[in-house]
């Protein structure tokens, strides 16, 4: 077919291929959760049913998207690692980015039914996203372990938080000005003192958040098949990567 004279308008789409060799990360973050979750009255500071809601729709993009090899989830966020050898979309990012984030978040609201039965939801959640090349394996690793410190330096800091409010009787302000410029071991001591809580003891869910990878697991039938499996476990240190290491190795 002979073009027309608006074709030249193409060439003003520019390329965004990612680098090759490197692992593509796609971080996803609930737009406005202090809200949402507001609105929708999520427990404080962690609610089961919207962490495994998150996990849900997770995997639905895991079980999609093939060439993710990972997930790690927290919070309002979950993080996905393509493969580094992945010739997906030509490796264009926005394709890659925007295809898993409308996913994640179709899936979400899919899925909200089953994990708050009778609890409506309000108004559409959204999420941003962002994509991140990690050249080395070590910066791969070392940005997994950032993300799951994370949860644990949020979830120290919103336990004892919370605790203050609802059960200390403090204003959030009160609360606030408590914690401020506190260190961990502070924290630890405070919830031990003042509510009897050993912060080790706090659900593994909540202080490691979600790792989400590949197993081959009984299909019923006797035969092995590919599943995409929740871990609640330490990324940060080298027994994981050790006892699993198929997820770094290029096989799938
Ligand atoms: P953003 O991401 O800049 O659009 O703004 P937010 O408000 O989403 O902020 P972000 O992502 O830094 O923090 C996540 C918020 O979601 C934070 O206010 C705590 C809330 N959140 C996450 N998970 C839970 C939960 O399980 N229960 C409750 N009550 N809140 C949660
Ligand atoms: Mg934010
Ligand atoms: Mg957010
Ligand atoms: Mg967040
Ligand atoms: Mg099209």
């Amino acid at each position: 077919m002979a073009k027309s004279k608006f074709e030249y308008v193409k060439e003003f789409e520019r390329d965004d291929c990612c680098l090759p060799n490197c692992w593509i990360v796609v971080r996803i973050d609930g737009r406005n959760f202090s809200k949402f979750c507001e609105a929708h009255q999520f427990n404080k500071p962690n609610d089961v049913a919207a962490l495994q809601l998150m996990n849900r729709a997770a995997i639905t993009v895991m079980e999609d998207f093939k060439e993710i090899i990972i997930g790690f989830g927290q919070s309002d966020e979950y993080s996905f690692v393509f493969r580094k050898d992945t010739e997906l979309y030509k490796r264009r990012a926005s394709k890659l980015m925007t295809n898993v984030n409308s996913l994640f978040a179709s899936s979400y609201v899919y899925h909200w039914p089953r994990f708050f039965q009778g609890k409506e939801l309000y108004y559409p959640p959204s999420f941003d996203a962002r994509v991140i090349l990690y050249p080395t394996d070590k910066n791969l690793r070392d940005y997994l372990a950032w993300r799951q410190a994370d949860a644990h330096v949020n979830n120290l800091y919103n336990t004892c938080f919370w605790n203050l409010v609802l059960k200390g009787k403090l204003t959030p302000t009160q609360a606030e000005g408590k914690l401020r410029g506190t260190l961990a071991s502070h924290k630890n001591e405070l919830l031990f003192q003042e509510f009897g809580i050993n912060y080790n003891n706090e659900p593994p869910l909540f202080r490691k958040g979600t790792t989400l990878i590949r197993k081959l697991v009984p299909d019923g039938t006797g035969r092995l098949k590919p599943a995409v499996v929740p871990l609640v476990d330490d990324i940060i240190g080298d027994r994981f990567w050790k006892e699993n290491p198929e997820v770094l190795g290029l096989k799938s």
